[in-house]
């Protein structure tokens, strides 16, 4: 076995949420009268806290807001956010996924989570994942998102692994860097990057990789 442990970042990997993060900011972005928020900016919001994301969408606009008006517009986005993951069900997450995260246990292999999502628990909840994890490294109690590493190193700490002999599997730019920053192989899904060690379109590729 090359690793000992998998550690996954979860909206656009395991789960495709990041299509309702995108739905929640364009319908907060269009109330504010920003009407250039799209699919490439959006990229950018990935990997990155909801704060920052806020920050990223509002730059489009030429209005200024005070601190509580982007605490409340946060709070909006996020409850829009919510109500789609209320409506998630365990066939949300693929058979392809599933099945490659059950592989992965069976030989062995520590399974954690490395997301910046404050709502993660609530999503592996929804959507009956959390069987599957040794550790879970989440967005509450994280000081700094990615590109830093700590949601990673946070992840290792906990599944008691050393970076080395990890890897991280991520959708976004910011989640490669941040694996790379910690000292961990770095695995592109759905994602061309060319600083990430290996680039993949099946997950179940996953079970050759290891
Ligand atoms: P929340 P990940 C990240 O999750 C998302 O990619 C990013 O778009 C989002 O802003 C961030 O979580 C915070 O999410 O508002 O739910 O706390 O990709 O690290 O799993
Ligand atoms: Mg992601």
């Amino acid at each position: 076995m090359k690793f000992s442990a998998l550690i996954f970042d979860l909206d656009g990997v395991l789960v495709h949420t990041d299509k309702f993060h995108y739905l929640a900011w364009k319908s907060l972005a269009e109330s504010l009268g920003i009407t250039t928020f799209d699919e490439k900016v959006n990229e950018r919001l990935k990997g990155v806290s909801r704060m920052t994301s806020l920050e990223i969408v509002l730059s489009l606009g030429k209005k200024e807001y005070s601190a509580s008006e982007k605490q409340a517009f946060a709070e909006t986005k996020n409850t829009l956010y919510r109500e789609y993951l209320s409506k998630m069900t365990p066939d949300d997450v693929t058979n392809e996924v599933r099945g490659t995260l059950r592989f992965l246990k069976a030989r062995g292999i520590k399974i954690g989570l490395g997301s910046v999502s404050k709502n993660a628990p609530y999503i592996l909840e929804r959507t009956d994942l959390e069987k599957y994890f040794d550790a879970v490294s989440d967005g509450n109690g994280l000081i700094n998102s990615k590109p830093d590493p700590e949601v990673f190193l946070k992840a290792a700490e906990r599944l008691a692994v050393s970076p080395k002999d990890s890897a991280v599997v991520e959708d976004a730019a910011a989640g490669i860097d941040a694996a790379i920053a910690g000292g961990f192989y770095a695995i592109a899904y759905n994602l061309q990057y060319a600083k990430a060690n290996i680039q993949i379109k099946d997950f179940s590729l996953l079970k050759q990789i290891i």
